[in-house]
């Protein structure tokens, strides 16, 4: 397919370069936190290079930024066997341990100098980072020290690890030696703060810290996933750095570390004295709080390599580095219960209700036990005392129980048998972690669906709050969502709200607030498709793949009828491609076998089925409106995924207006995506957009396209039906 070989040279030698230039400006934005060029102008940078990719794949490298995301998902990964055992370090827990330590390098010592290098320890997990001919090659996790895994395919997303030495680091007048580098990968607080919003939306269950998760996103075996989670490094070691570069001290170390572009953290100090060293760490336990990332601590190292050689190691870790370690910001506090919630999908939750006690700036009072098991590995009883902490100071978090001072006659806590909600049957499918209530009907349940029925990002009933529904459940006049829209102004005006006035009279919702109800029910009936989907609160089913669904099947008919498909069980003889290839819901990009068989399960039960068809009969929209196309189906064949806030549309007017020329929208980024439009404070999808190589359009481009009809510059030519542009 590629040209002749002048061609090939000419585009080899273009490739080149562009690589180069987007790696400088990677850089700048990522390591160096100050872009030079416009987004834009960026854009067009990767576009370029991914075009002249596409037309000559034969001058693809490893170290071209299109490579980022380009690996296959992996089940598992290979081991590595370290060049050197990746050490740990000793810790220091309080001063006296570091002044103790700080003494045994000075008996070594003896009179000569001794500088400290002071690092920030980085609570993220350790990576090596392998560079032949100054391209990355490899990139693996600690593991036990001697033996890591493979996780080169994920390590490549993460922006802010070069793919290639900057040519200013290399020794003079040599080739690229190898080169081994450590660092930590980390979750910047802010990422682990969405990402753990985005479980909760989904149902699925919340990292307990940053470091979780940064361990977790490295360890995906879908390299766009980790992509999506805005990882980022701190390098702050050169394996043998005498020996390959010539360097003297880890000063010289990370200064060269910078110099080939790596992440190095910017609050390194030289400390030329013990009280130096002090005073660092000191500050350190000040400074923690301020960082957009978690440290537990600071690194203490002997400046010198030559001294590193006489200091040597234990068994375990080198005696030429120390880390201190921040007093862990705990509580001890009296667990006075454990309260078993009950979510939207039966889930029952054990929550400790403790003694409220103030850790790290604010006041907690209860904290998650996750499950049973959780509790009885932890063996928290009522009555205990606890030790409380935040866990990437933000969740509560149960520590440890203080057995010395367990009251006596106190029992191991157990799962209820029954639901604290309706009494029913609990079950706890085999292998699993969760016990859930499992009858349908159960109270607690009701009212938590109830509620996310009305929730803002469902179907939005203004007005329509925990309170209200509550007594609207406690009068008989909801049982299910489809009870809202058999709600009168005279019915809901007369509601008793539990209350009395002083005059004795019970407080009624009246009618004021009731006619503003109704209104808000009555405007739900036409909200989109994707959100009645969002609102009936399948498990696995969050807005983003309720809006994939509803784009996809177009009606709750068309996604019963996909849902009665039978599918085969992977085993014998039938392999996941084929059992996947067999569901039509599974099939559907970013849907996947767990959130099908969820849907299976919803809309396969006869119950459901007879509240959707009450949903129906009450005037609530159950198919995407399917008016004949208006305009030209000029953007037929063409994806879009919007992100970010704009301006001149919310994003479901956007979303409309590009399927009225024909387009596809879809809720994540992929490769078949052909242009992503990011408004502002767009966030990891414009990343993914990025990473590979699909082009960003801003808003300006967008309402061009919207008000002409016209794709933007350069786009592929339409490729759906051939007379669409005929239509209407
Ligand atoms: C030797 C040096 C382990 C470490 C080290 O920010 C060794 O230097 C190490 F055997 O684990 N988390 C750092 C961090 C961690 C280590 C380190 N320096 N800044 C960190």
């Amino acid at each position: 397919m590629s040209g002749a070989p002048q061609e090939r040279e000419a585009a080899a030698a273009r490739a080149e370069a562009l690589r180069r230039e987007i790696a400088r400006h990677d850089h700048a934005y990522y390591v160096l936190d100050s872009p030079q060029i416009s987004d834009a102008a960026y854009d067009a940078l990767v576009r370029e290079l991914r075009d002249v990719e596409e037309a000559f794949p034969e001058v693809v490298t490893p170290d071209s930024p299109t490579q980022r995301v380009g690996a296959a998902p992996s089940s598992q990964f290979a081991p590595v066997t370290h060049s050197r055992r990746m050490y740990s370090l000793d810790n220091a827990m309080d001063f006296d341990e570091l002044d103790a330590w700080l003494a045994r390098v000075r008996d070594v010592v003896g009179e000569r100098e001794c500088a400290f290098v002071c690092e920030l320890k980085i609570d993220g997990s350790s990576l090596a980072l392998t560079y032949e001919d100054g391209v990355l090659v490899r990139a693996a996790t600690r593991g036990d020290g001697r033996t890591g895994e493979d996780v080169t395919a994920n390590v490549r997303t993460i922006r802010d690890v070069p793919l290639r030495l900057r040519d200013e680091a290399r020794p003079q007048a040599a080739p690229w030696p190898g080169i081994v580098v450590r660092g930590e990968v980390y979750l910047p607080l802010s990422a682990f703060e969405r990402i753990n919003a985005e479980n909760e939306e989904a149902g699925l269950p919340v990292f307990a810290n940053p470091r979780n998760a940064a361990a977790g996103a490295v360890r995906q075996k879908d390299p766009a996933v980790t992509a999506s989670r805005d990882l980022a490094t701190f390098v702050y070691q050169v394996v043998d750095a005498r020996r390959v570069l010539g360097l003297a001290r880890q000063s010289e170390a990370l200064e060269w570390l910078r110099r080939a572009g790596f992440h190095v953290n910017p609050d390194v100090v030289v400390c030329a004295s013990a009280d130096d060293v002090r005073a660092y760490c000191a500050k350190a336990v000040e400074k923690r709080v301020e960082l957009p990332y978690e440290i537990d601590g600071v690194v203490v190292k002997v400046d010198s390599f030559a001294l590193h050689d006489e200091l040597g190691y234990t068994s375990k870790a080198p005696r030429w580095a120390i880390a201190f370690k921040f007093p862990p910001e705990e509580k001890a506090t009296v667990l006075r219960d454990i309260r078993v919630q009950v979510g939207r999908t039966g889930a029952l939750t054990p929550l400790a209700e403790f003694d409220p006690v103030t850790v790290a700036g604010s006041t907690i009072a209860r904290a998650t036990l996750h499950n049973a098991d959780e509790v009885a590995r932890k063996d928290v009883r009522i009555g205990d005392t606890i030790v409380v902490r935040k866990a990437g100071d933000v969740i509560p978090e149960v520590v440890t129980v203080i057995e010395g001072m367990r009251p006596e006659g106190v029992e191991p806590w157990r799962m209820p048998d029954e639901c604290p909600s309706c009494g029913g049957p609990v079950w706890r499918p085999p292998g699993e972690v969760v016990t859930r209530c499992t009858n349908v009907a159960c109270p607690a349940q009701r009212l938590e669906r109830l509620e996310h029925w009305a929730s803002r990002g469902a179907m939005d009933i203004d007005g329509m709050g925990t309170e209200i529904i509550t007594r609207l459940v406690g009068c008989g006049l909801l049982h299910d969502v489809s009870d809202f829209y058999t709600l009168d102004e005279v019915t809901l005006a007369a509601l008793d709200m539990g209350r009395v006035k002083q005059d004795g009279t019970p407080v009624t919702l009246g009618p004021v607030v009731a006619a503003k109800l109704v209104a808000a029910i009555d405007v739900s009936r036409t909200r989109p498709l994707s959100r009645v989907i969002f609102g009936l609160g399948m498990r696995h089913v969050g807005s983003t793949v309720a809006e994939v669904l509803a784009e996809e099947f177009g009606s709750i008919d068309a996604l019963t009828e996909a849902a009665s498909v039978e599918v085969p069980a992977v085993g014998e003889g039938v392999s996941a491609a084929a059992a996947l290839a067999a569901d039509p819901i599974a099939r559907v990009e970013g849907v996947g076998p767990a959130i099908a068989a969820s849907v299976r399960a919803f809309l396969g039960n006869p119950d459901n089925q007879e509240l959707l068809a009450r949903l129906a009969e009450r005037g609530v929209r159950m198919a995407e409106e399917r008016r004949g196309p208006s305009r030209p189906q000029t953007l037929t064949g063409l994806t879009f995924v919007l992100t970010g806030a704009l301006e001149r549309y919310t994003r479901e007017e956007a979303s409309a207006a590009l399927k009225e020329l024909g387009a596809k929208v879809s809720g994540s980024v992929s490769k078949k995506t052909s242009y992503v439009v990011a408004g502002t404070d767009a966030g990891s999808k414009y990343d993914k957009a990025l990473a590979l190589g699909v082009p960003v359009l801003d808003e300006d481009v967008l309402v061009r396209m919207i008000e002409s009809g016209e794709p933007p510059d350069g786009a592929p030519a339409a490729g759906g039906d051939p007379s669409a542009d005929t239509t209407g």
